[in-house]
């Protein structure tokens, strides 16, 4: 049935990596005491259990049940039984896991058979074709109906769990569908997923189940009300909240400390299993069953239909109860119940014929339209932004979007006050659809666009042809900040310490106001003692602090030395992007020139043209950006392009060069920037188009990955041949 025949992940004659047996001595363990009387299989599956459930009291309770040098005697029993019989080492076995819980986790897993993912139909039409199709091929009539069992999609995140001897051993995430990562020490602190199967469930498998490997599959979620008190939780902590409780969840379930997922709420929903052999149930209907009599958490809303409109009804109950559920749920999976006929249908490449996923439309929510903010950009544009009644959508709370611009407002006619429906384009960006009429306030006014700026009170302009309205005051404020935020960008100056609220507070407190403030106005005293705008318990603002002012300062210091492209760049001229950025500083070499430069020879450069040129032109002629740029230079901030210039040889160009590694005679910019000089490009990550990898010590994966493709590895010495001569090395 199910998912195709496993090949059945036994692991015979495994070889013992413990070296020489120790004696089992009598009295050894802290376990049951008839050890002696059972038979080495028997006792190593009860070694395993223990083991499971101490790691378990000990990672996930915080409660240990053992001491820890009992643990290790338990440890060394099973190891001394695995190497008198070796036929008892399964991967899964508690002795496998070497370096204990927290390195192994993450280990690629192949799973027993392939997980696939089932095929959308994303409305009612393509169901219909679906289960047309399915009652034709397997024969339906009127007497003898096909049946289905209608199950919820629940949203979160498959993975496969592993039972061998009845034993919970492992856990895998999906993966790519044949390989999974592995999660058990998280898994395991899941509490609602059973240590071992219950005598129940056991009872219909050949053999009781011992010596057979059952890996069921199912879902890991976090509950809804869990997902807001997470959330809430890293709000007060200054934590960046999750986007919806399938991103928490999955968060919670790859972290590297089972503790840390101990405390997080998850849940399973279990409805598959790799392999039938084991098991004496015929249709998916009694499968269900079995595994609720496993132990296992089984999502009680299913059904087994037996006509397209009793499917109908299912799918629809389904959607008028979703908003009850505490879990996510993204459509209802229709199976063909019965096992035989799952097997007659088979796979396609992609997955089972015998199982559909029927997806809900995407959701929309009413709420009500409170405001219509301006937002003003970097370049001064004002942006309209919906602020509305916070309402939970497709997995998250939200209460604002973009209306982009007037003519966007115009088109879906909605005004303050409004009641609106909104929904996330993709499921992610939230969106607002447009009005409900019907329920529009009679005195509802109708936007328009101010005519000052909300943040500085100069005029607002709309240029010919454009549809933005356009802040073009020079000190206003709240382009002030996005200039700022820009400015510290990492494509700019690259300023990591210096976030956006970080910087709004400098703002607010009059530290900071133009770019050239970071370098001669901001102090390392001053900048402890700004308020980071959180309070502590005992109600006292919260300070930056010196660490982390030393550490600020100390990018900010670095940061003088990034060069002129970059400062063209986080100037946040408009039309001056990356590229353009390069191209000028590239071209003049210092700031001076392209001062000197007119429109004409500027508008010359490659990649330029007249429309950038006169933006530059502007910028430049602007007497305050003017004076802003001298006390950069005074302040030590570099505005030549190292080595640039017309007369740079372009001898590496067309080579892609990536840096790893701690370099001992350059910083890792600097080396790059004199790279780029001779042409080259310098890439972030290695792949099979690098020419070469400089590395560096303590070089990492970047050098493994140099290695296993063949990419030429430089040291430090060859780089500085590289720079002195301009020539890449003989290949
Ligand atoms: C076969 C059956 C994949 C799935 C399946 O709630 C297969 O059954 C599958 F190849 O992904 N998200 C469910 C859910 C997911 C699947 C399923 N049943 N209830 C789910």
């Amino acid at each position: 049935m199910a998912q195709g025949k496993s090949n059945n992940t036994q692991a015979d004659g495994q070889i013992s990596l413990f070296g020489d047996m120790p004696e089992v001595e009598e009295g050894m363990s802290e376990a049951p005491s008839s050890d002696a009387a059972k038979s080495p299989r028997a006792r190593a599956a009860e070694l395993n259990r223990l083991l499971n459930t101490y790691a378990y009291r000990y990672y996930a309770l915080d409660d240990p049940a053992v001491t820890d040098a009992e643990f290790d005697r338990l440890v060394r029993e099973l190891k001394a039984i695995e190497d008198l019989h070796p036929e008892l080492v399964g991967p899964d076995s508690y002795t496998q896991r070497v370096g204990g819980y927290v390195s192994e986790q993450f280990e690629p897993v192949r799973h027993a058979s392939r997980m696939y993912s089932i095929d959308d139909a994303m409305n009612l039409e393509e169901l219909d074709e679906w289960l047309a199709r399915t009652d034709e091929a397997l024969g339906s009539t009127p007497e003898h109906p096909v049946a289905y069992t209608c199950e919820l999609k629940i949203d979160g995140l498959g993975v496969a769990l592993t039972y061998r001897d009845a034993q919970f051993v492992r856990a895998a995430t999906r993966g790519d569908g044949t390989t999974g990562e592995n999660v058990t020490a998280n898994v395991l602190t899941i509490a609602g997923i059973p240590h071992a199967l219950a005598a129940n469930g056991l009872a219909k498998v050949a053999d009781g189940g011992l010596g057979q490997s059952i890996e069921v599959r199912g879902e890991v979620y976090m509950p809804k009300h869990s997902f807001v008190r997470l959330n809430e939780g890293a709000d007060a902590a200054g934590r960046e909240p999750f986007a919806n409780p399938r991103n928490a969840a999955a968060g919670s379930l790859r972290q590297k400390d089972p503790k840390v997922t101990a405390h997080r709420d998850l849940e399973t929903f279990i409805y598959a299993v790799a392999d039938e052999a084991p098991l004496s149930v015929n249709t998916q209907w009694e499968f269900l069953q079995w595994l609720r009599a496993c132990g296992f958490s089984v999502n009680p809303n299913a059904r087994r239909c037996t006509s397209a409109h009793e499917v109908h009804e299912f799918c629809a109950d389904a959607l008028a109860h979703r908003e009850d559920l505490d879990y996510d749920i993204d459509g209802v999976v229709v199976k063909v119940d019965s096992f035989a006929s799952q097997e007659a249908l088979g796979f396609t490449a992609r997955a089972p014929r015998w199982a559909i996923a029927f997806k809900f439309p995407p959701e929309e929510k009413r709420t009500v339209l409170r405001e219509i903010r301006i937002q003003v950009g970097r370049t001064g544009v004002l942006t309209p932004v919906a602020e509305f009644d916070p309402v939970f959508v497709a997995g998250s709370t939200i209460a604002r979007a973009t209306l982009h611009n007037i003519d966007e407002i115009r088109r879906k006619n909605v005004r303050v006050g409004d009641t609106i429906v909104v929904h996330k384009a993709g499921d992610v960006i939230p969106e607002v659809v447009g009005p409900v009429l019907e329920l529009r306030p009679e005195d509802a006014p109708e936007f328009h666009m101010p005519t000052t700026c909300p943040s500085c009170g100069s005029p607002v302009i709309r240029e010919e042809g454009e549809v933005a309205y356009r802040c073009v005051s020079i000190d206003c404020p709240a382009q002030a900040h996005e200039r700022l935020c820009h400015w510290v960008g990492r494509k700019a100056m690259d300023i990591d310490g210096l976030g956006d609220e970080l910087i709004g507070k400098l703002v607010a407190a009059g530290m900071v106001s133009d770019v050239a403030d970071f370098y001669d106005r901001l102090t390392e005293t001053a900048l402890a003692a700004c308020p980071t705008g959180r309070v502590s318990v005992a109600g006292d603002d919260i300070l930056v602090g010196k660490t982390i002012a030393a550490k600020v300062m100390a990018q900010v210091e670095e940061s003088r030395g990034r060069g002129l492209a970059r400062v063209l760049f986080g100037l946040g001229i408009r039309h001056v992007g990356e590229q353009v950025a390069r191209s000028l500083a590239k071209e003049f070499g210092s700031l001076t020139s392209l001062m000197s430069a007119d429109e004409e020879r500027i508008a010359a450069v490659e990649g330029v043209g007249p429309k950038i040129a006169h933006s530059v032109r502007e910028f430049l002629s602007v007497e305050e950006n003017a004076a802003v740029l001298e006390r950069l230079r005074e302040a030590g901030v570099v505005l030549e392009e190292e080595q640039t210039g017309e007369a740079a040889p372009q001898t590496l160009a067309g080579l892609t060069f990536v840096l790893t590694g701690t370099l001992e005679r350059h910083t890792r910019d600097e080396a790059k920037a004199a790279l780029q000089a001779f042409g080259a490009k310098v890439s972030g990550s290695v792949s099979k188009k690098t020419s070469y990898v400089v590395a560096g010590a303590a070089a990492g994966s970047k050098l493994t990955k140099a290695e296993q493709l063949g990419v030429p590895v430089l040291d430090e010495e060859a780089l500085d041949r590289i720079l002195e001569t301009g020539e890449a090395p003989a290949a």
